[in-house]
């Protein structure tokens, strides 16, 4: 059994101190019904908690960590700016470097606005849709999730047109009332929402490779549907590629599948571990935002430099050219993490669990069922209970997933061929696990 005593002790602190004890409901580990490891340091692929356990980490803080933790060049960069101050709220010339780096690998952002979170990146690409066109309405998809502002906590309402009502105490209906929300990978769905509704719709946003209900795949022409359906109704298309980005391809899934949105938001990973986010697109569109036009998007610590370091700092391994005849980083990431995925269905197969394991890139998830998965109702009906006990069985042997069966693992340029192995012989005893637990 792992030795969790400090972790306990600093979590029954914490929540006299924090809501929940933590700072972002997930890490509380609530859907896998057991306390969280306090944590006290990372380096690598490594994450080391406060009881002195070593995991191998497929979290790396929920995707940003792609280069591992604690990068030397990262690291180096991060030290030298401290010392040239930590903010200054005024413009530098790193936010333009990462603005070029950011554009030179999705050319459709043609104009880049940075801000210091996913949450803030989604709620003003929504707002500036709805002010270039003027229009109230948008378009989510039930399972995707854009961060906790008001506009996008809203579940699907009852009925085809399925306007939202909220999914938080705190959301107004008049806000949810915005907000149509309706299956992923519906065609016909979305198809009759929009010819219904489509004059109204400022935008649909959709995270392009679904990473929230677990890691759902668009179906084969799903994303140009939407790009058909977004021009003839004159609405515009936001890829919310905040936790997909640099992931699903180095280029994120605009790249991978060939659509141009006209709108992308990104995060995590251009921040290298430090808050950014941003949101960018058509010049046309993007002029409306302020000061260059009337929509009006703000920020203290925008573009700060110690994060805009660390997120130069991380594209830039990202996009360094590879050896002669050696496949790019983002190549590399994807070979280890297809190794991983067949690791898992082999195991899995071998001891008679079904599951449906999805990989886009250097990202997977695993379900277990045996039916296909493609949207929400399909990942719900995913057996929960045989997740936690497989969960808590790779804990055991030191192996750090995402606590939660509507959450996505991430592979790092870290992560070893030891760290593999050691992945799918621990993978191997959370299926046993499974097996008895399920009595088979
Ligand atoms: P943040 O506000 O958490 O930086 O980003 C919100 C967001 C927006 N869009 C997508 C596609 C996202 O995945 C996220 C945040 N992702 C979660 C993980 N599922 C962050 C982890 C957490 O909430 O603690």
């Amino acid at each position: 059994m792992l030795n969790l005593e400090k972790s306990a002790e600093a979590f029954a602190e914490a929540k006299n101190l924090m809501p929940g004890g933590v700072n972002s409901p997930v890490r509380s580990y609530r859907s896998v019904d057991c306390n969280p490891p306090f944590i006290a340091r990372a380096e690598g692929s490594h994450i080391y908690d406060i009881d002195g356990n070593e995991y191998i980490d497929y979290v790396g803080s929920w995707g940003p960590m792609v280069v591992g933790h604690a990068h030397p060049k990262v690291v180096a960069a991060l030290k030298a700016a401290a010392e040239r101050g930590t903010s200054y709220g005024a413009p530098t010339l790193l936010e333009s470097e990462l603005a070029c780096l950011v554009k030179s690998v999705y050319p459709s952002m043609e104009l880049v606005r940075m801000v210091n979170s996913g949450t803030e990146a989604t709620m003003s690409a929504l707002r500036l849709a709805r002010g270039f066109t003027n229009r109230d309405k948008t378009v989510k998809f039930i399972g995707c999730y854009h961060g906790h502002s008001d506009g996008l906590l809203v579940d699907a309402g009852s009925g085809l047109a399925t306007f939202g009502v909220p999914s938080s105490p705190g959301v107004t209906k008049a806000t949810a009332q915005d907000t149509i929300t309706v299956p992923y990978n519906d065609v016909d769905a979305i198809t009759a929402v929009m010819d219904k509704y489509g004059e109204e719709i400022a935008a649909i946003i959709v995270e392009p490779v679904a990473g929230n209900m677990g890691l759902v795949l668009p179906k084969q022409g799903y994303l140009d549907t939407l790009r058909k359906l977004t021009e003839k109704h004159g609405a515009l298309l936001i890829f919310d590629e905040v936790m997909c980005g640099f992931r699903a391809s180095l280029g994120g899934a605009q790249a991978a599948y060939g659509i141009k949105p006209d709108l992308t938001c990104l995060g995590k990973i251009i921040g290298g571990g430090l808050p950014v986010a941003a949101y960018g697109g058509r010049r046309d569109v993007m002029s409306f935002v302020s000061p260059a036009g009337p929509v009006y998007q703000a920020g203290t610590l925008s573009g700060n430099p110690l994060a805009m370091t660390a997120g130069i700092e991380t594209l830039k391994i990202l996009t360094e050219e590879p050896e002669p005849g050696e496949p790019d980083y983002t190549r590399q990431l994807s070979l280890k993490t297809k190794t991983v995925v067949l690791g898992f269905t082999e195991r899995a197969k071998a001891a008679g669990i079904p599951v449906q394991v999805h990989q886009a890139g250097s990202m997977f998830g695993m379900f277990f069922s045996e039916h296909e998965v493609y949207d929400y109702a399909t990942a719900a009906a995913a057996d929960q209970e045989a997740f936690k006990v497989w969960f808590r069985a790779m804990l055991e042997e030191g192996i750090y997933l995402a606590p939660s069966q509507f959450e996505t693992i991430f592979m790092s340029g870290a992560h070893t061929d030891a760290d593999i192995e050691k992945t799918l012989a621990a993978a191997e005893k959370g299926f046993a696990a499974v097996k008895k637990f399920c009595g088979k």
